[in-house]
């Protein structure tokens, strides 16, 4: 705590730049598991397309926002149009259509607040859910896919503090922490506001991609190879990105009255989001706009015990970064 107004990066901070690339490089999947993925994809396609000709399979998350760790599950969306059958009677008949040799435990979880099917392939061990016309999370895996190719350093900051918040139990949305999906906003953000800028606000740029789902607008700039030398004037390295990133959360952001907005680029008002108290469950005890679902607080999850959990955890990574001798291992340390 006695350090806390502290900004000044420790002198040593470049010689931690080639061993967080390290751990980002070990944490990259696979050309091979990629090939496996889209192999377990096109079975699924081709059992659902018998049943159902119209309907469509989506990758979304992490297996196709470019922000998956090796070894993670994969998340599969089915794009329907049946009028007549609810989501869960839906994944009963998906479910039903997808027994087959070549899977492996295939349930239809029919009373989850999402309900979806669940199952594995047992010659890779890859294992799936497939939700029903999510296609709002199609279209906010887009936004971060387009996001990290606009400079490599995303992707960098994205899986170590992933990899951060999955060692300390951080990355438990049950547990009143926060998502992987929370935590790629928050990077973004945070390289938005890196000055000179890392990343640019695209939901702020020409629009040339927009779709509308449930009624929402979802447009942007996703033109993004045009965007390849927006980060060129700011020379920071991954160690000292890390370093920023966690004093910015555990020193630097206004808990009280700050929204973290990807879709602005900026950071707004409680006040102007009507976030400043607890209805129902949703506590704005750290808030994070998603870009598209505005109304929706990535930080509702966080209650009143668990916001100290994440604080301290800032804190303690951000002190980490300032004065461990050996940051790159102590950060992941099992909690
Ligand atoms: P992991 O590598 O699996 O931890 P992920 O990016 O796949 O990371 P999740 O499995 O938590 O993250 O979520 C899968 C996708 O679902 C990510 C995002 O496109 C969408 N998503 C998750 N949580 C939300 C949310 N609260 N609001 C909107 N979309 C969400
Ligand atoms: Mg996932």
């Amino acid at each position: 705590r006695m350090y806390k107004s502290r900004t000044i990066c420790r002198s040593d901070i470049d010689s931690f730049e080639a061993p967080f690339l390290a751990i980002y490089e070990s944490l990259i999947p696979p050309e091979e598991e990629k090939a496996q993925q889209k192999q377990l994809l096109t079975l699924l396609e081709k059992l659902v397309s018998k049943e159902w000709p119209n309907a469509r399979l989506y990758l979304y998350g992490s297996c196709a926002n470019s922000f998956g760790v090796s070894k993670s599950d994969i998340d599969v969306c089915l794009a329907i149009e049946e009028t007549d059958m609810d989501k869960s009677d839906i994944v009963l008949k998906l479910a039903n259509i997808l027994q087959s040799d070549n899977l492996q435990n295939v349930q239809a979880l029919t009373r989850a607040r999402v309900p979806i099917v669940k199952l594995k392939d047992p010659v890779t061990g890859i294992s799936c859910d497939i939700c029903i016309n999510n296609l709002l999370a199609v279209v906010n895996t887009k936004l971060l896919r387009d996001y990290a190719q606009i400079d490599s350093r995303l992707r960098q900051l994205a899986f170590i503090i992933k990899h951060w918040a999955k060692s300390r139990g951080v990355n438990e949305t049950y547990q009143g922490t926060l998502s992987s999906y929370a935590y790629v906003l928050m990077c973004i953000h945070f390289l938005q506001h890196r000055r000179p800028a890392i990343l640019p606000c695209l939901q702020e740029m020409e629009t040339t991609y927009s779709v509308t789902v449930e009624d929402i607008e979802c447009s942007y700039f996703d033109q993004v190879e045009k965007l390849r030398d927006f980060g060129y004037y700011n020379k920071e390295n991954i160690a000292q990105l890390v370093w920023g990133f966690f004093s910015y959360w555990a020193y630097r952001h206004d808990y009280a009255n700050a929204v973290i907005s990807v879709r602005t680029g900026s950071i707004i008002s409680k006040q102007e989001k009507d976030w400043t108290r607890r209805i129902g469950n949703d506590r704005h005890l750290i808030c994070i706009e998603d870009p598209f679902e505005t109304r929706h607080d990535l930080g509702r999850v966080v209650d009143k015990y668990s916001i100290k959990v994440l604080r301290e955890e800032f804190e303690r990574a951000a002190e980490i970064m300032q004065y461990d001798p050996n940051p790159c291992v102590k950060l992941f340390e099992p909690y």
